[in-house]
């Protein structure tokens, strides 16, 4: 309760700061209600919202856009700001931490997804990465609101630690309830009939605390939401401002069809494993929908700020992940190098738009507007703080930066374009690469040259020429790709990052600078 009582205070005195009047009254405003929405190997192209810009630099469709159902999507579009160029990391786990740290993968270590079972770092991979991943103490986004008075709700996928480490639990590292989190990266089963894997599918993969749901006709999606608005309805009884994890397993392997939306994709010619994809994504999408009408109701719409993303790039059954398929026009898919494995959908909205909220004012957020400023997942931490007025912990270094400057139309030029992307593992879709993009520039590094970087070191792309990443410049442009090779190479120093090492257990193989 203090630390209710802090934060509402907190909030009083920044409001005090900006306008004497209404100060008594903005005291007892509730400080803001936050949800995420964490939709797991979404990418970019896997809705019918158009993200990306087209020829004319505005958003535009592209046939993908054509061929998903997502309804609730554009409803959430319509209330806020969408970006056509946010970035998250290339596989699940590394982007989890990164969302609820601010930190860059390669700061926080977790620079691969964590396999279950233990330390999967690959034959080259560095043995100090961070393969338990997070653990009790780390400062994350949930630990820091918690102490502030806040409710923290985790429903869906965890991923954030392997079986037997602290980290596999999500109430180990800063949540106070839990539904359906685990060391797992993907369900054994979507099909309550099949206990969502506990009775039949994958058992190793079974999706806890979901048993009242067993052999019902409930899809794992479905009843991730129908708990997520239970947990939600009773925080908002108690009058605690809430901060809710709804990290679905949707739209991860396995691709089984969701039946309530199949025969929206009958008359398709895509491949049946496509089509069931995207009964997955509907299915996200209603969730989305469910959610938003139940806030609503409660009456709570109006001080409660939704961020929608996807976690890696797509993961869409269509083809080779390292070609314009799956996220097409983007090239590559997750896991791959390319933009197609980090651009993710990003949406943030306040639910009903409401001029007299204080939390509104503190953070506005333009109605229907698309920015094309490159952002990234880091970026959620800074945000959060910066809108509830809550100090980050001493010492805890920050990678990303607030997004409060874009959340209209307008790109902030104060502002670096530049992302990085560090994978010292294998394997993948690609193995031991680092990507660094600086404004209109972007360049692949290759540790150990292979098939997937045409057997050199360096890939260099000019996204503003060429988006879709087909012209590689490294050859045509000496002195870019040097100049690009010296920041990418700084930026991990400064991140402290780990390297692959020339042999198992060899020496650390730090960037060649051509
Ligand atoms: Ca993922």
């Amino acid at each position: 309760m203090s630390g209710m009582l802090s934060l509402s205070r907190r909030f009083g005195l920044a409001l005090l700061l900006v306008t004497w009047v209404p100060t008594l009254l903005l005291a007892a405003q509730s400080p803001p209600n936050i949800v995420v929405f964490l939709i797991d190997d979404m990418g970019v192209m896997d809705t019918s919202v158009p993200f990306l810009a087209g020829p004319a630099g505005t958003p535009a469709k592209y046939p993908l856009n054509n061929f998903y159902r997502t309804p609730n999507m554009e409803r959430l579009a319509a209330r806020g700001v969408r970006f056509g160029q946010f970035c998250a990391m290339s596989v699940c786990s590394p982007s989890r931490v990164s969302l609820l740290t601010g930190q860059n993968a390669a700061r926080h270590r977790v620079t691969n997804w964590i396999d279950p079972n233990g330390d999967n770092r690959g034959p080259n991979g560095p043995a100090d990465w961070n393969w338990a991943g997070l653990k009790p103490g780390d400062v994350t986004l949930p630990s820091v609101l918690r102490g502030a008075g806040y409710r923290t709700l985790h429903v869906g996928k965890g991923h954030m630690g392997p079986k037997g480490k602290p980290g596999a639990d999500p109430l180990n590292v800063g949540f106070d309830t839990n539904v359906g989190g685990g060391p797992i990266g993907q369900p054994g089963s979507y099909f309550a009939e099949h206990g969502y894997g506990k009775l039949a599918g994958i058992k190793a993969n079974a999706v806890p605390g979901l048993d009242k749901y067993h052999g019902t006709s409930t899809f794992l999606t479905d009843a991730l939401t129908l708990e997520a608005n239970r947990l939600v309805s009773e925080a908002v009884a108690e009058n605690k401002p809430f901060y809710l994890n709804l990290w679905h397993y949707a739209v991860h392997a396995p691709f089984q069809g969701d039946p309530r939306f199949e025969k929206n994709y009958g008359q398709s010619d895509r491949p049946k494993y496509a089509k069931a994809f995207a009964t997955l994504v509907e299915g996200m999408d209603k969730s989305l929908g469910d959610l938003m009408d139940h806030l609503e109701k409660l009456g709570v719409a109006d001080n409660t700020l939704v961020f929608f993303l996807g976690d890696n790039g797509s993961d869409a059954p269509l083809g080779d992940h390292q070609s314009v398929a799956c996220s097409a026009p983007l090239r590559g898919g997750k896991g791959s190098q390319y933009e197609g494995g980090t651009r993710v959908p990003f949406i943030a909205a306040w639910l009903k738009a409401n001029p007299d909220n204080p939390s509104q004012r503190a953070l506005p957020i333009t109605p229907g507007t698309w920015q094309r400023q490159q952002a990234a997942i880091q970026d959620l931490y800074p945000t959060v703080l910066e809108l509830t007025n809550i100090p980050n912990p001493k010492g805890h270094l920050v990678d990303g930066q607030s997004l409060k400057s874009l959340l209209g139309a307008e790109p902030d030029p104060a502002r670096a374009e530049r992302f990085l992307m560090h994978y010292p593992h294998a394997p993948h879709q690609c193995d031991y690469f680092t990507t660094w993009r600086d404004g209109d520039w972007k360049v692949i590094y290759h540790y150990l040259p292979g098939k997937s970087s045409g057997g050199s070191h360096y890939q260099l792309f000019n996204l503003k020429d060429d988006p879709f990443e087909q012209n590689d410049l490294a050859k045509a442009h000496p002195a870019e790709l040097k100049r690009l090779m010296a920041g990418l190479a700084a930026e991990l120093e400064s991140h402290r990052a780990t390297y692959p090492v020339d042999q198992p257990g060899g020496k650390p193989l730090k960037p060649m600078i051509p």
